[in-house]
């Protein structure tokens, strides 16, 4: 049975207007990753908002482009052919339940694994029934592209803190044993939702909550709908642009800074006319790798913020939790 359209509505909330007044609000941080100087802004970035846009990131559009045809044909083609590609338990087709404990959206999803393995018999892959070999070829050539932007910003951010090595984050990401995942979310239009909007409601296309990983990398088509939580408690929405990408800072990367960096709360409001299609990079470290905050970056008796836990039982636990639930909150040291 279909949950009821009330259970998507957000409850009131704080918002940020950046369009009426340019001057008081805070503009997402650019990273031009061309630029010499963007190690510096990057920093700044993952302190001030856990999130930045990037620009001149090398990722070729034609990946981009392909994947989002593909990922189009998939969402739009028929239910029942859709279902064949999941439960998303782990990976595969998620409609609606975000989750196993009561999480809904408006959002319909593809969950898969983002190690670049020939997997001709995962389900998920065989619903592409013309070419199920194609379409996981157009996965792995954006991952790989993605991926390895993912890893040349956490390099920036290493050299720019003086860290031990550049590649003390990245190299969880390139670890064969990277517990990184891809997903795809279609947001399909709302009609009903203008007569909701009128009176202030918002749907929900994905609750608020931040990423669990190291980092993650976003590209959406150009309808709005991301938002960011700032400071204040304000909501933001996100400008969008289908040729830059979006990057946040996750829970594991904030530990791994004792805290410097912060993983920024997000969410996705539904539309009423338009489509949105997003695609995101979760790099994620193996499960067995201990996250704790790097010794190269305390500072004289600078403590840890957090015990000492795996990204095993990182996972583990925000897999039993709610979306909005803070997390982190149970391991840190009181
Ligand atoms: C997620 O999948 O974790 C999201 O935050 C969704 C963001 C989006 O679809 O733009």
């Amino acid at each position: 049975s279909k949950p009821p359209i009330e259970l998507f509505f957000s409850k009131p909330c704080k918002q940020t207007n950046n369009n009426n007044n340019p001057l008081n609000f805070p503009t997402i941080p650019l990273i031009d990753l061309s630029k010499s100087d963007s190690k510096h802004l990057l920093v700044k970035a993952c302190q001030e908002f856990g999130f930045f846009k990037v620009i001149n990131h090398g990722v070729p559009m034609q990946f981009i482009n392909k994947l989002e045809s593909e990922a189009t044909k998939f969402f739009s083609s028929p239910l029942s052919l859709k279902q064949k590609a999941g439960p998303p338990n782990p990976f595969g087709y998620g409609n609606r339940r975000l989750g196993q404990n009561g999480d809904f959206g408006w959002v319909e999803y593809l969950l898969l694994n983002a190690k670049l393995e020939s997997d001709h018999k995962n389900p998920t892959f065989s619903v592409f029934e013309e070419n199920p070999g194609n379409f996981q070829c157009i996965v792995n050539d954006y991952v790989t592209a993605v991926k390895k932007m993912a890893c040349e910003i956490l390099e920036l951010l290493a050299d720019e803190m003086g860290l031990e090595s550049r590649n003390v984050f990245s190299k969880l990401l390139m670890d064969e044993q990277s517990d990184s995942v891809f997903r795809v979310n279609y947001y399909p239009p709302c009609p009903e939702l203008q007569e909701y909007e009128m009176k202030g409601k918002k749907l929900i296309g994905f609750g608020e909550h931040t990423d669990p990983q190291i980092i993650s990398v976003l590209r959406s088509n150009n309808t709005s709908g991301l938002e960011i939580s700032l400071r204040d408690g304000s909501w933001m929405s996100v400008p969008p642009d289908s040729s830059s990408f979006f990057v946040n800072v996750g829970d594991s990367l904030q530990v791994m800074t004792n805290g410097r960096f912060k993983s920024v709360k997000h969410r996705v409001v539904a539309n009423s006319s338009k489509s949105r299609l997003s695609m995101i990079y979760f790099g994620g470290p193996p499960l067995s790798e201990k996250i704790a905050p790097l010794d190269s970056l305390m500072v004289g008796e600078e403590a840890s913020l957090y015990k000492e836990f795996t990204w095993f039982e990182y996972r583990k636990s925000a897999v039993n939790s709610r979306l909005s639930d803070n997390r982190l909150r149970l391991f840190e040291k009181i």
